[in-house]
């Protein structure tokens, strides 16, 4: 396919879709098809002290006319990464581990502090503020996407107390 062809404006904005993600540092993996129709931006990860689970956040655009479903992710850096959904229960906030999310057609989902997050448990090594992790997500139709994301302090940009103390979760590492 010819990179800005004529032809298709869907293909054309799919490329440079590629061409911006590759701007911030993106990069997909070489069995990627080149029309990707989901890019990612504004990726990051809420570092905590101590070991504790760490929430990743983006925002992620489909560009494509049918909806897509991001259906998981993974780490070198981390043991266990989970899809998880920060939900009001009986007064109190919860995370629930979800096996899909799908981003509508034309459309945006956000991951952010006080809903969808990606967690991020046992980490492998030592992760400090500043520090670019990759993570790749994995979409239903088999689609992989390589994101570099940023780690921030626990004041970053939306920044939500309510969900800094994980309630609802097990977390073997803490309360002893
Ligand atoms: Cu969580």
């Amino acid at each position: 396919m010819p990179l800005l062809s004529p032809a298709s404006t869907l293909a054309r904005r799919a490329c440079l879709s590629l061409l911006a993600g590759a701007a911030l540092g993106l990069s997909a993996p070489a069995f990627a098809r080149n029309d990707a129709p989901v890019r990612v931006d504004d990726a990051w990860i809420r570092w905590l002290p101590a070991g504790l689970p760490a929430g990743g956040y983006m925002n992620l655009h489909n560009d494509s006319a049918r909806p897509v479903a991001l259906v998981g992710a993974s780490s070198p850096d981390y043991e266990e990464v989970m899809l998880h959904h920060s939900v009001m229960k009986d007064g109190t906030m919860q995370m629930l581990p979800v096996s899909s999310v799908e981003i509508p057609a034309h459309g945006e989902l956000q991951f952010k502090p006080g809903g969808y997050h990606i967690m991020l448990m046992k980490a492998r090594h030592e992760v400090h503020p500043g520090d670019q992790l990759p993570l790749t997500l994995r979409f239903a139709d088999g689609e992989q996407l390589r994101v570099q994301f940023e780690v921030r302090k626990p004041g970053a940009t939306g920044y939500a107390p309510a969900h800094g103390g994980m309630p609802g979760m097990p977390m073997p590492q803490s309360g002893k």
